[in-house]
């Protein structure tokens, strides 16, 4: 599904932060659609369908589950990017939560997208970090980056997803991610804390196939046609 070939921009909507604001930026996706439309975050709520629904009804891009945890399963969405939190060391997000999950995902003939979740160390405590009482990776240390990484890989991780945390106060540094990106053969997805079409842009030429941008959006969802259209010049 995720590509190492070409620049893809995914948008994360969070249901359970989904407002009226959701509307206005489903309108202008509906218009330039970006490759993927990620729903999950690091609360349950019981929005999760039918906000996937709402998107689904008017945006034909794939809707990908990414969930915080099992509860946030949905038949909706088109797959589920099936985390693995291989920075952390917290068995339940390791395979845990999949337990928890893989019989929804049988029954419901889901295709699921295995991928090496890494916290880095973003400047200050995220949702993420506290929720799954996992350490970030330290944002100076690229060789644990790498090292990380490449075991994800190794493990039969089909994409490798650098994460500073939604609302991150700084993003995945530019350097860690060509770091990680000279190593791998498998895709490579950065997000967290990515708030303008230069933090966008800067991230693609360091080595990210996909950048994910989701908070920004909710503030001011009208961003969203500067980063698409600076998505076409890169
Ligand atoms: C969070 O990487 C995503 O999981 C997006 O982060 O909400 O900070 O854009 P933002």
């Amino acid at each position: 599904m995720f590509s190492a070939n070409h620049k893809q921009l995914a948008i994360l909507i969070d249901p359970h932060k989904a407002s009226n604001q959701m509307a206005n930026l489903l309108s202008l996706l509906k218009r330039q659609p970006p490759h993927y439309i990620l729903v999950g975050g690091s609360m349950v709520t019981d929005t999760t369908t039918s906000v996937i629904e709402t998107i689904k009804e008017q945006v034909s891009v794939p809707v990908l589950l990414f969930p915080g945890s099992a509860a946030q399963f949905s038949p909706a969405a088109d797959a589920l990017m099936y985390l693995s939190l291989i920075s952390g060391r917290n068995p339940d997000y390791l395979i845990g939560q999949h337990v928890q999950s893989s019989l929804q995902v049988y029954k419901h003939n889901m295709p699921v997208i295995p991928v090496g979740y890494m916290l880095v160390e973003s400047g200050s405590l995220t949702s993420v970090q506290y929720i799954s009482n996992t350490q970030p990776v330290p944002r100076t240390k690229n060789d644990i980056a790498v090292a990380t990484a490449l075991a994800g890989q190794y493990l039969g991780q089909k994409a490798i997803y650098l994460e500073g945390g939604s609302g991150a106060q700084l993003p995945v540094p530019l350097s860690m991610i060509t770091a990680v990106k000279a190593h791998l053969s498998i895709p490579l997805i950065v997000g967290g804390g990515i708030k303008t079409p230069d933090a966008m842009a800067d991230a693609f030429r360091a080595g990210a196939d996909v950048v994910v941008i989701g908070n920004v959006l909710e503030e001011n969802p009208a961003l969203y046609t500067q980063l698409f259209e600076r998505l076409a010049l890169l």
